[in-house]
Parts: structure tokens; C-alpha cells; sequence
């Protein structure tokens, strides 16, 4: 089993953690669903779409900063191919948002201060809510750029 999560860290997840949405479909008003978070992370973002803002099937999104203490299926940090720590700078689907955090106080486009939890599921993919949000000064500047290597690459 550890030697079959370490095989799929190399895959896609390497590339692009979180670019897709969770297969299975959990209840999001139930607590028990989700089971207990591996990790949480409070991270500044921009909103890009709103479950509200279209049909029924759509989920919050958020083009949220870099996470460098981002840790991976495997519980280590995890590491982007180009040596970057953490999770890059991305628009992420959150299909989960907890019931106490109320959507209606926003836009799409505004800047906000939110945090979310990680679950890893047993086959390595991992399941995401967000269980808190905050605004933030529309004048706050957000850093979307991709961070240096922490690394440099082997020639
Ligand atoms: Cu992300």
C-alpha cells in the first residue's frame, strides 16, 4: 500500500494537486462524510465562481496563493516537479463548503481570507472543504505568480 502511494505521487498529483474534483460526491452538510481533516490551511485567494452563480452542479472556486507547508498523500510537504514546495498558485474547485460558512455575503471577484481542510482518501485523491472565509479590502494586492524553485534542478 505505501509502495502503491508512492507510485501515484509521481502521476498527476505531481503536476496538479486539486485540479480535479472529487469522484465520489459526499454530503456536505454531513460531518461524518468527510471523516476527520489530515490537514488544514488558512490561504488568501480571489473568488472565480460561486455555486450560486450558475447551475446546481457548480462548485466554489477560488484562485487561491501558493502553499508552500502544503503536505502531500504521503504526509511530507509535497514537492511540485520544478523543486517548488507546497501547492502552487491555482483555481481550485471546493465541491464542500461547511454549512456555517454563509456564500451569500459574496462575489465573484472578491478578495477573501479562507481556510480549508484536506482528507486523504485510501486510494491517494484527496477530498477538500471549506470551513471558514473572511473578506478581504478589495485594495489587498494577492500574489498569484509561481515562486522560485526551491531547488535547482539538476542540468
Ligand atoms: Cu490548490
Amino acid at each position: 500500500m505505501r509502495r502503491f502511494i508512492a507510485m501515484l505521487s509521481f502521476v498527476p498529483l505531481a503536476l496538479c494537486v486539486g485540479c480535479e474534483e472529487p469522484a465520489v460526491a459526499v454530503d456536505p452538510a454531513s460531518d461524518d462524510a468527510f471523516g476527520e481533516a489530515d490537514q488544514a490551511y488558512t490561504v488568501r485567494g480571489r473568488l472565480v465562481q460561486l455555486p450560486t452563480s450558475g447551475g446546481a452542479s457548480r462548485s466554489l472556486k477560488i484562485h487561491h496563493e501558493h502553499i508552500p507547508a502544503f503536505v502531500g498523500s504521503d504526509g511530507e510537504v509535497h514537492r511540485n516537479a520544478n523543486g517548488v514546495l507546497g501547492m502552487l498558485s491555482m483555481q481550485m474547485a471546493f465541491p464542500l463548503v461547511d454549512p456555517d460558512v454563509d456564500l451569500s455575503t459574496y462575489e465573484v471577484g472578491d478578495k477573501v481570507r479562507f481556510t480549508f481542510e484536506v482528507r486523504w482518501r485510501e486510494d491517494g485523491a484527496a477530498e477538500w472543504r471549506v470551513t471558514a472565509m473572511e473578506p478581504l479590502d478589495a485594495d489587498v494586492e494577492l500574489d498569484f505568480g509561481a515562486p522560485a524553485p526551491a531547488v535547482t534542478p539538476e542540468p
